[in-house]
């Protein structure tokens, strides 16, 4: 089935948001940097406005080199404020949640979205779509965006990348090949530094040479299962779903006991039904953990902890049902009395939820 997928990118985002919330530095070439605090100026560029990028600024440049660079100019040079973007970020992301069908949040300012139902997968009807949230992400955060529109994330993610700042990109999968064809092949989703300088030392150098490329050759360079990923996304097809992602590292359940016990049946009489609201949370987000921790806190507050590595990651109930009352008993043994007890999945399996692509990146 042909899908319509979208990739949004906020613009400059940390500098526009310090412009937002400071309308006098307006029309100022203005940089957001990371002060490592030995000398004055030492520290890194995190992000600069298109006007500083006028004089050649870019992420990651020393700031004395900025400084160089701008010289007798106005340029503002700002400190990082993480929360103000994080909350701004926050926003954004449910804002465009409420106006799509699915999305799938990559980093601060960016995130994939699916709109295949809501514009009944016709493009056309996708733009108009895409309109209205650069104009409410305008209208609520006085912020601008770029987005691209696709079949999937590979094209989509090349297209809001295409015209910027405020930029539209809409590649229908009639115009895909035309499209991606002339880009330079480290453009594409997934092909980092290392692989774009092995594939030009072959003389692949834009996505149509990586789409034409032998496959043979591709698997010697990269093994089969990057070989593929490369001359599907570069033939323009790619299947990944657009799909949120929890970003937690580990989900716990802690009660306190009605009073201060040493008995392991006393304990689990309590501690079970955190078992089953535990595997809810972790069946709710598709996720599959490979540890299982009882966690014990004394009344003197000071905490134990017993942890059981799976041979393999799981999502069965039973693995928590059968390994915590175990865990329980082994901590008791040591620790005598507890005040508060509770139950942790954790080390959820990163393939299961990554695709190809951001593995690569
Ligand atoms: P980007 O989206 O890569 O950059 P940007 O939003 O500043 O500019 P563009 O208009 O080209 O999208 O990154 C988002 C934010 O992440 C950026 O505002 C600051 C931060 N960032 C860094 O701190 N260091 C970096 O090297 C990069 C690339 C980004
Ligand atoms: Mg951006």
């Amino acid at each position: 089935m042909t899908r319509v997928v979208g990739h949004l990118d906020l613009d400059y985002f940390f500098a526009q948001v310090e412009e937002v919330h400071n309308p006098s530095l307006g029309g100022l070439p203005v940089l957001v940097c990371v002060y490592s605090g030995r000398t004055e100026d030492s520290g890194v560029v995190s992000t600069a406005n298109y006007k500083a990028r006028e004089f050649g600024i870019k992420s990651g440049m020393s700031i004395a080199l900025a400084k160089k660079r701008l010289k007798g100019t106005d340029a503002r040079f700002l400190q990082l404020h993480h929360e103000m973007y994080e909350d701004t970020s926050e926003r954004i992301m449910s804002l465009l949640r409420e106006e799509t069908d699915a999305i799938e949040q990559t980093g601060i300012d960016e995130a994939f979205f699916d709109i295949t139902g809501k514009s009944k997968n016709d493009f056309a009807l996708a733009a108009s779509t895409a309109s209205e949230i650069k104009r409410e992400v305008l209208r609520r955060e006085k912020l601008t965006c770029s987005i691209g529109l696709g079949p999937n994330k590979v094209v989509a993610k090349l297209a809001s990348d295409f015209r910027k700042p405020d930029g539209l990109t809409v590649v229908p999968p009639q115009s895909v090949r035309s499209f991606m064809d002339p880009m330079s092949v480290d453009r594409l989703y997934g092909v980092g530094t290392k692989s774009s300088a092995l594939l030009k030392e072959k003389g692949i150098t834009t996505i149509s040479d990586l789409a034409s490329a032998d496959f043979p050759l591709l698997e010697g360079l990269f093994g089969r299962k990057i070989a593929v990923y490369f001359r599907d996304a570069a033939n323009g097809v790619d299947d990944e779903p657009v799909r949120e992602k929890s970003g937690i590292t580990q989900l716990s359940r802690i009660i306190t006991l009605k009073k201060d016990s040493q008995d392991l049946n006393v304990i689990l009489m309590q501690l079970q039904p955190t078992f089953e609201n535990l595997h809810g949370r972790v069946t709710e987000r598709a996720l599959v953990f490979k540890s299982i921790s009882v966690i014990g806190i004394l009344p003197d507050l000071s905490i134990r902890t017993r942890t059981k590595t799976l041979d393999k990651p799981t999502a069965q109930l039973s693995a928590i049902a059968e390994n915590a009352p175990l865990l329980l008993e082994s901590l008791l043994k040591e620790c005598g009395e507890l005040r508060r007890v509770g139950v942790k999945v954790a080390d959820f399996d990163a393939k299961a939820q990554t695709s190809l692509a951001e593995f690569l990146r």
